[in-house]
């Protein structure tokens, strides 16, 4: 078995079993290219259980994200089915190790989506855009890791949950953010921080997902990645993120 299959199965099984495990780049030491073959493979494992890709998640387009995290490249992960969260449902916390909540903005494609593109031309894909909630869950223990270890864990991604989709003329380079729990205020951000206007982020997926030979599709959803530094959460927890003129969405964790 080559590595890149070994360590699938390791971040697969512990995703699976929400069961924390050492830095992998400890045992062997990779690249990022490496890590993405990686992330592919363990996500391969998921389809073949039957949880098609639903998309694509953009992480660390802002400095809060790069700061909190101590990483400053912008990384990719895919969601999948199983990960989806319904707004203002449940999430059971024996699905995770030690999960956080970022505030995000979320697009779903009316068009196929691959490549290097304008922005213009990548808001011509997009049928819709809502306020979002990603539920990140590094894999790794004490929520620590290098570049290449979070990209081959998914870039963190655990669950999302989006708010009720609009239509996408809503200007998005300037919605105002607040994350509360059980009702008071946690974060306050602007979509500003996420690279200048969230549509960049819908940009980089776009040219990601070519390099990677995937194709964004029609339905499928694009996270631009969080505007605040990430929650972290607690059983019993209310999480709401209301967005200036895109609503709210909302889940608990029991
Ligand atoms: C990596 C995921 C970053 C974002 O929105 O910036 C991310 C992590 O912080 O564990 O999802
Ligand atoms: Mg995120």
């Amino acid at each position: 078995m080559s590595f890149i299959q070994k360590f699938a199965e390791r971040v697969d099984t512990a995703a699976i079993s929400a069961t924390a495990i050492p830095q992998i780049t400890q045992e062997q030491n990779f690249g990022v290219d490496e890590a993405y073959a990686i992330q592919a493979a363990s996500i391969d494992r998921r389809v073949q259980r039957g949880d098609p890709i639903v998309g694509i998640k953009m992480g660390f387009t802002s400095r809060a994200k790069m700061v909190q995290m101590g990483v400053s490249d912008l990384i990719w992960g895919r969601l999948t089915r199983s990960m989806i969260v319904e707004d203002g449902g449940f999430t059971e916390m024996s699905r995770y190790i030690h999960p956080r909540a970022e505030p995000e903005i979320a697009f779903l494609l009316r068009k196929p989506l691959s490549g290097v593109v304008t922005p213009l031309q990548a808001l011509d894909a997009v049928g819709g855009v809502a306020c979002a909630i990603e539920l990140i869950d590094s894999r790794y223990e004490n929520f620590k890791f290098s570049l290449a270890d979070v990209v081959a864990d998914n870039a963190s991604s655990s669950g999302f949950v989006v708010g009720t989709w609009r239509e996408p003329g809503t200007d998005l380079n300037n919605i105002g953010m607040i994350m509360n729990v059980d009702g008071r205020p946690v974060g306050y951000g602007s979509s500003a921080a996420i690279l200048g206007d969230p549509v960049r982020a819908l940009v980089s997926a776009s040219r990601v997902a070519g390099e990677a030979g995937l194709s964004l599709e029609p339905g499928m959803v694009v996270m631009a990645g969080a505007a605040t530094a990430a929650i972290a959460l607690e059983a019993g927890q209310h999480v709401r993120l209301e967005a200036s003129g895109l609503g709210f969405c909302e889940f608990r964790i029991r």
